[in-house]
């Protein structure tokens, strides 16, 4: 997958070089293009916003740097239709669908957003997609820009090496994660749970299963209602005694 970021401020996307994403990047799976988006601006101070036309507080985004940018990023890649996402506040949220949905493109561009606002013209035009991370205001559109690629990211073949483990990821199933333990067998007066050290494995299985439950039940009830139950999940919920821990 090949994935353009376009920004102000592209020494915020050192993250990407290293870790996994930066592991990745060298075994070829993605190659990920951060371009400055004041290289797409033609007069002598390389403005990239203006005053808001009606007037008001804050500057705007100018739409030719982007709409330029895009252009380049087209007629270097001529064999590719990217999506041109946007990050904003105003976007549809990011959720494990919409990252698996992008994760089948071969060609993503983010427009990462800063100051008050974008032009409408970039978000009715250019954009395809209009992207937020969730109910939260941050400073600026670079770590949504970041935290989308690496979302979507993970699902692309060979990027995470092991399948099953983004498969099995919670929100996959719609429950959230059961709790984990490793030696020490009792910690501090702290006992691992009795059961994963009995080496029945459909005990363990069915009291993992329980665990996810009731944490999704206590923590999050809006993923629990959108979960279509199955018989034994419905039993293991009943079982469960809310009150304790
Ligand atoms: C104080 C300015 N706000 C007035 C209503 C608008 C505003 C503009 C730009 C608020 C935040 C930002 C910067 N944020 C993003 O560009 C952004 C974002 C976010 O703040 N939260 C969650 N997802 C995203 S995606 C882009």
């Amino acid at each position: 997958m090949r994935i353009d970021i376009v920004t102000i401020f592209p020494e915020a996307f050192t993250p990407l070089q290293v870790s996994l994403l930066g592991r990745a990047r060298e075994a070829g799976r993605l190659q990920i293009k951060v371009r400055d988006l004041r290289e797409f601006t033609t007069d002598r101070h390389r403005q990239v916003d203006d005053a808001p036309y009606g007037g008001g507080a804050g500057m705007v985004m100018k739409p030719e740097p982007f709409f330029e940018a895009v252009d380049a990023i087209r007629a270097a890649s001529p064999n590719t239709t990217p999506r041109i996402i946007l990050t904003s506040p105003q976007g549809v949220a990011l959720t494990h669908a919409l990252a698996q949905e992008l994760a089948r493109e071969n060609h993503l561009v983010l427009l990462s957003g800063h100051y008050e606002g974008i032009d409408e013209r970039v978000r009715e035009t250019l954009a395809t997609d209009e992207i937020s991370i969730g109910d939260y205001v941050l400073t600026g559109g670079e770590l949504p820009a970041m935290v989308i690629v690496d979302a979507v990211a993970r699902f692309v073949p060979g990027v995470v090496g092991d399948a099953a483990s983004v498969e099995a990821d919670s929100f996959s199933e719609g429950l959230l994660d059961y709790p984990h333990y490793t030696r020490p067998a009792e910690y501090r007066g702290m006992p691992v749970p009795p059961v994963l050290l009995s080496g029945d494995h459909e005990s363990i299985r069915r009291w993992r299963q329980a665990q996810r439950l009731r944490r999704t039940l206590e923590r999050r009830p809006d993923l629990l209602k959108a979960e279509a139950l199955g018989d034994e999940d419905r039993r293991l919920l009943d079982e469960l005694d809310v009150e304790e821990d």
